[in-house]
């Protein structure tokens, strides 16, 4: 294979969390890096600013494309410009609540959107150049049929979300079986981090505490208490994603940490990281979490609220059509073939995620201290 400095990455859903991360580790590694990014009213570029390269630059090795998973003709343009040696298919409406409000865009995007990759690869006769990491998900499991899942386990998606990355995942196994190519899955189970989209629960939860805990909000209302997660960071995961090209052959691998915990358990530890401590009180839909003890050696001393304050709400709305209540992946396999060692612990995550939204939150308090205004946008 060729050394890292005279290699060509292509990654779809660079402007996301995993598309920002491994922009940066592909970077650090010496490869060109060719992204993908949408068209919208505002700049959408805030997680690779840090990276961007002026395109007045002599000798880039940062390259952003005006694109979308959705027209074919563009996908097929970019990879036929760019011919990469390995493309990162990120790109997706990632959100499962959405997706049963987009079922069909959802489809597109997640489902075809794989398609069009693969199907440019093929038609531009880059099949043996190229390899190809899709970005596949626990929710294939949906209602676990065995836990922990594995490889083998049999999937049962449960939201339009999960449908359409069900294609996407055998339609890249299809190419490999049909067509040799290198293409493979990665079936990441939950990762989060500080450029976590703020409506996912672990973002919502480490924002809206830091945010109660300034005085800039009162009360975090939620979904579903009970779900429970395997969760990661996403600076560990998108190294998998690189390992997994990397390979003498392509296959797919469960990428987890092994690690369960509730999201009523997410918020309690979060809660602790700003030295606050929760008890929640009733259940389903009327259950409420009140500030229990407020631990002075722990929480800063700007801190908002007080013993008694009902600070977490459970609201209907929350809910999906259909849930996934439990997800436990068994990361085995890639333990074993890609030496896979998770670096940061759930909680450590959750303290690294409290401290950045934190200090976001106390920026915002000192402007409106100040008399500016501060926009803090909530769904
Ligand atoms: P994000 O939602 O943070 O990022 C998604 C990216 O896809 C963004 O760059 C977004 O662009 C882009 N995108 C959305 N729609 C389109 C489209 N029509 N055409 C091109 N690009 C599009 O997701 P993550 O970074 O968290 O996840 C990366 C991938 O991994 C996704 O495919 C996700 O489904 C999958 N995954 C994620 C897991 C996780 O826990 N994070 C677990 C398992 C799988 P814009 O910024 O403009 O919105
Ligand atoms: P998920 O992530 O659906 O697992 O998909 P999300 O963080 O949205 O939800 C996790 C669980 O928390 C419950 N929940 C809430 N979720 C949100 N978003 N908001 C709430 O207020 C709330 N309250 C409770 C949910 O019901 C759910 O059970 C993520 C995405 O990154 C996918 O793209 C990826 O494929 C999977 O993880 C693995």
């Amino acid at each position: 294979m060729k050394p890292y400095t005279e290699r060509t990455a292509l990654i779809t859903g660079i402007t996301g969390q995993d598309g920002s991360y491994l922009a940066e580790f592909l970077l650090e590694k010496g490869y060109q890096v060719h992204g993908i990014k949408r068209r919208a009213s505002s700049f959408n570029t805030e997680r690779i600013d840090h990276i961007y390269q002026d395109p007045h630059t002599e000798n880039r090795n940062f390259v952003l494309h005006y694109g979308d998973l959705t027209d074919t003709s563009n996908i097929t343009r970019i990879i036929q410009q760019v011919q990469p040696d390995e493309i990162y298919n990120l790109g997706a409406q990632s959100h499962v609540a959405v997706s049963f409000e987009e079922p069909e865009y959802t489809a597109d995007v997640d489902g075809i959107g794989t398609l069009r990759i693969l199907e440019a690869v093929r038609l531009l006769g880059l099949t043996e150049k190229t390899r190809i990491y899709q970005a596949s998900t626990s929710e294939l499991y949906g209602l676990v049929q065995e836990t922990p899942q594995t490889e083998k386990t049999p999937f049962y998606p449960r939201s339009p979300y999960g449908v359409a990355k069900l294609y996407g995942f055998w339609i890249t196994v299809n190419y490999r079986e049909s067509y040799g190519m290198y293409a493979c899955n990665g079936i990441l189970f939950n990762h989060e981090s500080p450029r976590r989209g703020e409506t996912f629960v672990s973002r919502k939860i480490t924002r809206g505490l830091a945010n109660i805990s300034q005085g800039l909000e009162q009360c975090l209302y939620m979904g579903n208490l009970d779900a429970k997660r395997d969760w990661g960071h996403a600076r560990d995961y998108v190294e998998m994603q690189w390992l997994m090209l990397q390979q003498e052959e392509a296959r797919d691998f469960v990428i987890a940490t092994g690690q369960q915990i509730s999201v009523r358990d997410f918020i309690v530890r979060s809660a602790e990281a700003l030295g606050i401590t929760l008890r929640f009180e009733g259940s389903g839909t009327d259950e409420v979490g009140m500030v229990a003890a407020i631990d002075s050696d722990k929480a800063a001393h700007d801190i908002a609220v007080k013993v008694g304050d009902k600070i977490i709400a459970v609201d209907q709305r929350y809910y999906r059509p259909a849930e996934v209540e439990t997800l436990l992946g068994d990361p085995t396999e890639a333990k074993n073939a890609l030496g896979w060692v998770p670096s940061t612990t759930v909680d450590e995550m959750i303290v690294e995620m409290i401290a950045s939204d934190l200090a976001i939150a106390r920026k915002n308090r000192l402007l409106l201290n100040s008399g500016y205004e501060v926009n803090s946008p909530k769904e």
